[in-house]
């Protein structure tokens, strides 16, 4: 479904398979979402970097990664035949730049973080950017001088993901998880509900109004973990829905300090390998996975926090003088507060309203001649399609606040 409504209403353009353009309705989302990620994890004491897309396969030959990770790894020659790799993911990266840099205990822990693009060769790209080969993540990496410093570190990770899900308007439902080919001790997978889900959902009910300390420890588990027989979930506080993973967080000890000798003195002269951990979300899945659990069968209803715009002024009759004046003398007064977009294509009013229902943005001022003409102006609210009629004055008040 959001694959369709993505095509729709122009937000991708596929350039190969798992391989998309994001055109200026989605890159407004993802700038939105960024903006998001970005203040929750600078409130938990996260840097932002830029690690690089191209890394060199010596990195991954140090964490023996580099034959581990099979023909997921786009692999690259450069001219003078040295081995690159497009990234996966950055933990053998994140601990280079570590052991760099940082050189004695008093410099942890320290958590860096950055929004960028990595590749998966997935055998079986699916549902659009939901799973694409290409895709744009939100990594972090975390070094700590102890297990309990790890450990705080991945609680603060875990509110800030919960605090990052639910500002964008979505339900997050944390699942413990198997770490998998990251390999480790201690993971939880973020799941977003939605009907149309690919995973399936095993939770305690209290999960939905749990505080955050509580969600660490309700239980709750995805499909193939599921065993109805050692359940600790009483059935009558059993929910059962559909999900979407969206992050993904991992503690992982010294897996790659040690074979990697990223260490730093600590205060008696010791050789210390940081307590590691890394954390991911999905940003390019979460623009799907918001439509998918945020539409209706006229298309996407943004939730305000991503929207693209913040609302869209719909001029119903271009050639007419007073409509043109009207919507004009609107996006004038109102876009220094909102972000507006204006629709004064030549098309039919069926078409634009169709348009302004597909691609969702939270509030339509309709202009229109004959309304215009008895002193009135719509606005539409596109979540329930409940409509106001108002005057041109009592809009630009309304929207300037
Ligand atoms: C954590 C950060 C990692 O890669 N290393 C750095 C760890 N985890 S993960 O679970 O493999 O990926 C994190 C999140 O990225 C999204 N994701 C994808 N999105 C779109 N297309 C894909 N092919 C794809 N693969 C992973 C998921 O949301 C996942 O939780």
């Amino acid at each position: 479904m959001s694959h369709r409504l993505m095509l729709q209403s122009g937000m991708i353009s596929q350039t190969a398979s798992g391989i998309y353009c994001w055109l200026p309705l989605s890159v407004r989302v993802i700038d939105k979402i960024t903006r998001i990620i970005c203040e929750e994890q600078d409130k938990i004491g996260a840097n932002r970097v830029f690690f690089t897309t191209i890394q060199p396969a010596e990195l991954w030959m140090e964490s023996g990664r580099y034959d581990d990770y099979g023909k997921e790894m786009l692999r690259i020659v450069d001219r003078k035949d040295n081995n690159f790799l497009y990234s996966p993911t950055n933990e053998e990266q994140a601990t280079d730049v570590f052991r760099r840099y940082v050189k004695g205990y008093k410099g942890l822990p320290v958590i860096l973080y950055q929004i960028h693009w990595k590749f998966r060769d997935e055998i079986r790209p699916r549902f659009g950017v939901m799973r694409g080969r290409e895709f744009l993540m939100k990594d972090g990496y975390s070094f700590a001088s102890s297990f309990e410093e790890a450990e705080e570190i991945y609680r603060r990770i875990f509110k800030s993901y919960i605090a990052i899900f639910r500002r964008i308007g979505l339900t997050p439902i944390p699942v413990q998880a198997d770490s998998g080919a990251i390999g480790g001790n201690m993971s939880h997978e973020f799941h977003v509900l939605a009907e149309t889900g690919e995973s399936t959902l095993y939770y305690d009910k209290k999960l939905l109004t749990a505080s955050d300390e509580e969600l660490m420890t309700t239980f709750a588990v995805s499909d193939e973990k599921y065993d109805p027989k050692v359940t600790p979930i009483p059935e009558s506080e059993l929910q059962v829905s559909k999900g979407i993973e969206v992050g993904h967080i991992f503690y992982f000890g010294k897996k790659y300090s040690e074979p990697m000798n990223a260490f730093v003195l600590d205060k008696d002269g010791n050789k210390l390998y940081p307590e590691m951990g890394s954390y991911g979300i999905g940003v390019s899945r979460l623009v799907a996975a918001i439509i998918e659990a945020s539409h209706d069968d006229r298309g996407i209803i943004w939730p305000e926090p991503v929207a693209p715009f913040d609302v869209t002024i719909l001029n119903l009759h271009t050639k007419n003088a007073e409509c043109c004046a009207a919507a004009d003398k609107i996006y004038e007064a109102i876009s220094a507060r909102k972000e507006v977009l204006y629709d004064d294509r030549d098309l039919s009013i069926g078409e634009k309203m169709a348009d302004a229902d597909l691609i969702g943005i939270p509030w339509q001022i309709i202009i229109g001649q004959k309304n215009l003409a008895n002193g009135i102006i719509e606005i539409k609210k596109r979540a329930t399609g409940e409509i106001t009629k108002m005057s041109l004055e009592a809009i630009i008040e309304r929207f300037s606040k």
